[in-house]
């Protein structure tokens, strides 16, 4: 297996999972495939460096983040004039991908973080680094808060998630995924990762979060988005939908489980509409869903999403 093949062998299994995860090492195979390519032609080299991010592409696909730090990493190389130059594009844009990357999320913690007061209840879903942050961040700095995280079936996400506030010592409470709508009524403000938002500011993150923002909404709790740009779909402002993944089947009942006639149908996301969403956190700063639709026309202008 090459490289290339087991990154994406290991985000098809989930070993590396989170759609700011799934980017960066997405990003670093394609600079990783750059640094060790052993031919020396151009063409080759432009032609194989595209058969490599098609197999990491598909391996999953609903986050656009993949997407994003695939073709951040190919930048400028259909204009370069030799294999070294091309070669050497690659490998630097997979490093200043991955840096970027790493600096939103620390940048959203300190933004969304000042959402927060002391003595907040937050809930939140699944087991996303950006929402986490924000949270870590608001109990580094003394604010008094309680969590309550979903279990995230079938993957159980949020075991991830209780363990990691648990170890910042935060008060974290894990709860249900059914138990979303009565917990709710003692919540303040929720925070969700998200794997694509879409040009209408729709929020596609994992399976169930809709059903907090439906929650939210009844229950009048801000619902707030914690998103890298990258994390913005190019493709939806020209009509495309975000492709939701189906998964296994296993990983919602064991073998034998039940009968041989018994459909299972297993969406792993969902799509939240721009209405129920109240702010996204990014590292430019907070913004409605309203404003995503500017900033991404604004990233093509400065070729942001742009192999050229
Ligand atoms: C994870 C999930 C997370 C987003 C954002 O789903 O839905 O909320 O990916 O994560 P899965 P992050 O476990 O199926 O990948 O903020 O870490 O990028």
């Amino acid at each position: 297996m090459t490289p290339v093949e087991d990154t994406a062998q290991k985000i098809r299994s989930m070993e590396i999972r989170g759609a700011g995860r799934i980017a960066r090492a997405g990003a670093s195979a394609m600079g990783d495939f750059a640094d060790s390519y052993t031919g020396a032609s151009l063409e080759d080299f432009v032609r194989d460096l595209s058969e490599a991010a098609d197999v990491l592409l598909a391996s999953r696909p609903t986050a656009v983040s993949l997407w994003n730090g695939v073709h951040a990493t190919m930048r400028g190389v259909d204009g370069a004039s030799s294999f070294e130059e091309a070669r050497a594009l690659v490998s630097g844009n997979a490093k200043d991908f991955c840096t970027r990357s790493e600096m939103a999320v620390e940048e959203i913690a300190r933004i969304g973080a000042r959402r927060i007061q002391d003595g907040d209840v937050i809930m939140t879903h699944c087991n996303s680094s950006a929402a986490l942050g924000v949270i870590k961040e608001a109990h580094r700095q003394g604010k008094d808060i309680k969590v309550y995280a979903t279990e995230s079936r079938p993957w159980r996400q949020g075991i991830l998630t209780v363990n990691d506030l648990a170890d910042a010592g935060v008060d974290i409470t894990l709860i249900i995924d059914s138990a979303v709508r009565s917990v709710m009524k003692r919540t303040d403000k929720v925070f969700v990762g998200a794997d694509t938002i879409t040009s209408q500011g729709a929020l596609v993150n994992k399976v169930g979060t809709s059903h907090l923002a439906l929650a939210a909404h009844e229950a009048r709790v801000n619902f707030y988005v914690c998103a890298e740009t990258y994390k913005f779909s190019p493709m939806t402002l020209f009509g495309d939908t975000v492709t939701i993944e189906e998964r296994e089947i296993s990983e919602v009942v064991r073998p034998g489980e039940v009968r041989d006639n018994v459909k299972i149908f297993n969406p792993v996301f969902d799509s939240t509409p721009a209405a129920y969403i109240d702010a996204i956190v990014t590292e430019l700063g907070m913004m409605g869903p309203g404003a995503v639709y500017g900033v991404m026309v604004k990233q093509l202008g400065d070729g942001i999403f742009n192999r050229e």
